[in-house]
């Protein structure tokens, strides 16, 4: 007999004190049960049989004929399709979302990979086999109104939103906890613009979490090129840029927004004027008075710009991807965030840049490989969607750099056009090195985690077991990350940086999702390598190489 997991329901007033009921099967199921963690899956060598058709019908029939070797219960009633694409291999990847009694389950993903000739080559992605088995109640206990309005207070959004908001219901895995929630997406613009997540718990009307995934703006006006001075007295042509006023005479605004991308909605540069308010980012559009920018104050801004459409640029050419979201997306920068800030940072939206302190660093956005990795950041979040935690979060911030120092071609390091001349005196001459990562300190606090050595680790015998908590930089995602960085530059050497793109990507894009290890990332990048360049070949063996080499299996 299954044991009955028993879970007080927590009811707001509102709903104890309404006259909802319901049968007497279904009030005596919990609506949240904790079912754990998800369950990895990256299942190679199936001995599948050719499917005729390569989609969501042939997926679930393989997954049922093989349910035991994947943990499954019953996989044909629960799952449904999310997405289908076929890439230039000629793949197809059916992406499917598990659901409980038909509720989609947010991020709980498996990818069914299958060859040209139909047969299935793999499956990867996060499944959870306990919550298919529990016995949970997934009606709500009130209607969508009710929980648009309860978003709404939570986010302090405006009585009247311009677009319809959605509200649909979901099971949200929070902490090892799944609860029956509304999910309310909302976008608002004003003063603090938004474009809101909020997840209701269906039954006691509480708010279980919230995230602002989108912050937009819109002018209209003319194309036009101009040139600009960097932070490093760089002279930079082609700048992209738009232009209101006089045409004859050149008198207007000309403003940091290029245009000059077809399908794609503007690569667009933005000024906080040293605010530190976050909320009223991206700022204010930079603007000048010509089509030369060559103030001091512009040079932050000119590289931003000039950057974000170099690494615009290598996506679109090195892997036929239309901007970050792969949609031709807006891409937004915002220089001179605060005062003598040192650090860059991605919100899930656009990219935002310090003025530096003039003793670490210079203004952020002069180093392509900064813009490079800020931008990739985007990319993961779009595709893997890797959790900024642990393990994945260390991966997440690895194919950062890595992807830096693919674009930012020179060298193996990051962050060294950033840096400021007291830094470079002192011996830190870039942020982090790829090909030597243990040149540089962890930081006294971090020290005692790691083996003694406190330097970056190359080495997962070099690992640093750190909490998964803020203060401990979320368990270490930017320490850990130097090991797959480091496979990253050892397989580079080898196989040159157009390859070792390429395999990352397809490893990001294709094999790896929100809950994937470096043990993942090995089997990922392995498989990515042996699609592109066949089993054994050379470029398969030096990512094997690279991973033996760091220790991770
Ligand atoms: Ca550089
Ligand atoms: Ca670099
Ligand atoms: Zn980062």
């Amino acid at each position: 007999m299954k044991k009955k997991l028993v879970i007080p329901m927590v009811l707001s007033a509102a709903v104890a004190g309404s006259t909802f009921t319901s049968a007497a099967s279904a009030a005596d199921q919990p609506s949240h049960v904790k079912a754990g963690k998800d369950q990895a899956l990256f299942m190679t060598n199936l001995k599948s049989k050719e499917y005729a058709s390569k989609n969501k019908a042939s997926a679930l029939q393989f997954l049922q004929a093989n349910k035991a070797k994947f943990g499954m219960n019953d996989p044909a009633n629960n799952f449904t399709e999310l997405q289908k694409e076929t890439d230039q291999l000629g793949m197809t990847h059916v992406k499917l979302q598990q659901t409980k009694n038909g509720v989609p389950i947010e991020g709980v993903i498996i990818t069914v990979h299958f060859k040209k000739d139909g047969e299935v080559a793999s499956v990867t992605g996060y499944h959870n086999p306990n919550i298919e088995v529990k016995t949970m109640k997934t009606a709500a206990a009130f209607t969508k109104e009710k929980a648009l309005k309860a978003a709404k207070k939570e986010v302090s959004a405006p009585a009247s939103l311009p677009y319809a908001p959605k509200t649909e219901l979901v099971v949200y895995p929070y902490k090892g906890v799944y609860y029956t929630a509304y999910k309310v997406n909302m976008t608002f613009h004003g003063k603090k613009p938004g474009n809101w997540y909020v997840y209701v718990d269906a039954s006691s009307g509480k708010i279980i979490d919230k995230y602002n995934a989108i912050m937009d703006a819109d002018v209209k006006d003319k194309k036009v090129t101009g040139t600009g001075i960097g932070v490093k007295g760089d002279f930079r042509e082609g700048l992209h840029m738009s232009f209101t006023g006089d045409a004859a005479t050149g008198k207007g605004t000309y403003t940091l927004k290029d245009t000059s991308h077809s399908g794609m909605k503007g690569i667009e540069t933005y000024t906080a004027n040293n605010s530190w308010d976050e909320n009223a980012l991206p700022g204010t559009l930079y603007k000048g008075d010509s089509l030369g920018f060559k103030l001091k104050p512009d040079a932050a801004a000119v590289d931003a710009h000039y950057n974000s459409e170099k690494v615009y640029n290598y996506y679109k050419s090195a892997h036929n991807r239309n901007s970050i979201d792969g949609k031709g997306g807006k891409i937004m920068s915002t220089v001179h965030f605060g005062e003598d800030y040192a650090n860059a940072f991605w919100d899930g939206y656009s990219m935002t840049y310090g003025d530096g302190d003039n003793v670490d660093f210079i203004p952020l956005s002069a180093a392509l490989d900064v813009a490079a990795h800020e931008m990739t950041h985007g990319v993961t979040t779009n595709s893997a969607d890797l959790v900024y935690r642990g393990q994945s979060g260390a991966l997440n911030e690895a194919f950062s750099d890595i992807f830096g120092a693919i674009i930012d071609d020179k060298d193996w390091e990051m962050g060294e056009d950033a840096m400021a001349p007291k830094a470079i005196m002192d011996g830190q001459t870039s942020l982090r090195s790829l090909s030597q990562p243990d040149k540089y300190d962890v930081g006294g606090f971090f020290a005692p985690f790691g083996n003694g050595s406190g330097k970056y680790p190359k080495h997962m015998s070099e690992y640093y077991n750190l909490p998964e908590i803020s203060w401990f930089d979320n368990g270490g995602v930017h320490i850990n990350s130097s090991i797959i960085n480091h496979a990253a530059y050892l397989a580079g050497e080898q196989i040159g940086r157009e390859k070792l793109g390429k395999i990352h990507y397809r490893a990001l894009t294709v094999y790896l999702s929100k809950n994937s290890n470096f043990s993942d990332a090995r089997k990922a990048l392995i498989q990515s390598a042996t699609d592109l360049y066949k089993a054994n070949s050379a470029e398969v063996k030096a990512i094997t190489a690279a991973y033996d080499k760091v220790g991770i299996k």
